[in-house]
């Protein structure tokens, strides 16, 4: 695997660099920490080493760099015209270079490779949970079942040099995302198809063979799926899926123990099941208000409605985004461009021409503007994958890629278990004295 060797080349002055930075450089103060930033979820405080991506508050997320429209014309693809594959973010995140044609076609050759290796018992263990569990219980199941097969954990008993930690995680990892799209397409045609399951399409690229496998065989599916895998993959190191694979993943459990803390976490509605949860909201509106295409003023009432009864408007506001989600934009384009008549198409343009103001009047929301999950299911919906409960499951499809490669890293820089100190509610009442 030549991947491999570069990998190893590019990494070790890093880690070294990491190693002389701890040693000379250890009681260097980065920050100040106030009690406000604890009390609200640890906001702003630097206490993470990501390479993967970097979130600017205006201007949205860079992969190792690299903003979204900018990978757009970067990246390899199909078509000229069409969306990047997914197999290049991923090497980009893991090299920190741009990925050649080739470089795409062999990652694509490799998982479709390592996709065909799934245990026959995680099919075994989707199959023993009722069909009308959450997919992201029965997605998260088959992931923890598909531990099994951890290289990591075989190599730990061995006695494997800690530097070498990075390699049965790398082999792990790939295994782990090579399998990602049957599973999720098994869990889909088990829960909505009477479990009428689609073999894959070996020349097929990773995303487009998980619309393939759903059963979306349209080339437009194809394209959206290739999109939807190249915006979710990564959101830097602090979010909910991308810290909970980290910190597990600190404790040398293997990838798909770390994998499924994420997974766990982006089963959130704060996280990743606002896109599921967006879907609600609009159709609960829509049944509300007794129409298909409410107006601007009725849209307004509504959310001003969801506000009054303490709710949160999903698809709206971020931890750290003050500007609208390049995520949010790009599938915005691609829909004005390709379905603008789209009934929910036109319903998100409405809500977005509204919904910030509303936010905005209480004053209190820090941002106003949609992120990602604002029109992703109603994109999903209006191209026939109309299942909100399997939108999570593709996210964390999706974000395998970015949080597995800092995973990699992580082994790369041989860091250490994460353990931050904790206070009880007295130490900060004498704080607060001081
Ligand atoms: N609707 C209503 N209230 C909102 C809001 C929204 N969309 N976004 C923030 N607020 C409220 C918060 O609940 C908080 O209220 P309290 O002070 O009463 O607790 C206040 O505004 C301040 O919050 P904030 O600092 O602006 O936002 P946070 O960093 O605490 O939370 C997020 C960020 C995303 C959880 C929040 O904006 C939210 O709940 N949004 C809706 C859910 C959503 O879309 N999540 C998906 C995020 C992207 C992803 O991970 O997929």
């Amino acid at each position: 695997d030549y991947i491999k060797s570069k990998l190893l080349e590019i990494a070790q002055p890093k880690s070294q660099i990491v190693k002389k930075l701890v040693k000379e450089h250890g009681e260097k103060v980065i920050q100040n920490v106030t009690m406000g930033q604890v009390l609200t979820g640890m906001k702003g405080v630097v206490s993470l080493l990501t390479c993967t991506s970097k979130l600017d508050p205006e201007e949205g997320i860079r992969f190792r760099g690299y903003s979204i429209p900018e990978l757009k014309n970067l990246l390899p693809k199909i078509h000229d015209e069409g969306e990047p594959l997914p197999e290049g973010i991923f090497y980009l995140m893991l090299t920190g270079e741009l990925p050649t044609p080739e470089d795409v076609r062999y990652i694509s050759e490799q998982w479709a490779q390592r996709a065909q290796g799934i245990p026959a018992h995680v099919y075994d263990v989707i199959e023993a949970l009722p069909k009308d569990a959450h997919p992201m219980i029965q997605f998260n199941t088959a992931i923890l079942a598909m531990s099994t097969e951890s290289q990591f954990r075989k190599a730990y008993l061995v006695g494997m040099d800690k530097k070498d930690y990075w390699d049965p995680t790398y082999e792990g990892v790939m295994d782990l995302i090579s399998r990602l799209p049957a599973i999720a397409a098994y869990i889909y045609r088990r829960v909505f198809y009477n479990g009428d399951h689609i073999e894959p399409d070996p020349s097929l690229d990773w995303a487009g063979n998980l619309a393939h496998m759903m059963g979306h065989d349209s080339e437009e599916a194809k394209r959206l799926m290739r999109l939807y895998m190249l915006i979710h993959s990564d959101h830097e190191g602090g979010n909910v899926s991308a810290h909970a694979t980290h910190l597990v993943g600190s404790a040398l459990s293997n990838p798909y123990y770390s994998f499924s803390a994420g997974m766990n976490g982006l089963a959130g509605p704060l996280h990743g099941m606002a896109n599921q949860d967006v879907m609600h909201w609009l159709n609960k509106m829509k049944r509300e208000i007794g129409c298909e295409d409410p107006t601007e003023e009725q849209i307004k009432k509504y959310a001003e409605e969801t506000l009054a009864n303490g709710r949160v408007i999903p698809g709206y506001g971020h931890a750290v985004l003050r500007k609208t989600d390049p995520r949010f934009t790009v599938q915005l384009e691609f829909a004005n461009k390709y379905i603008p008549d789209a009934p929910y198409i036109k319903l998100v343009n409405k809500i977005y021409n509204v919904v910030p103001d509303v936010l905005g009047a209480t004053g209190k929301v820090k941002n106003p503007w949609p992120n990602v999950d604002a029109i992703s299911g109603s994109l999903l919906t209006s191209y026939g994958i109309k299942e909100f409960p399997i939108y999570t499951v593709l996210f964390g499809v999706s974000r395998a890629l970015g949080v597995l490669t800092q995973l990699i890293w992580d082994r790369l820089y041989g860091l250490q278990i994460e353990r931050p100190k904790s206070q009880n509610l007295r130490w900060f009442i004498d704080k607060a004295e001081e």
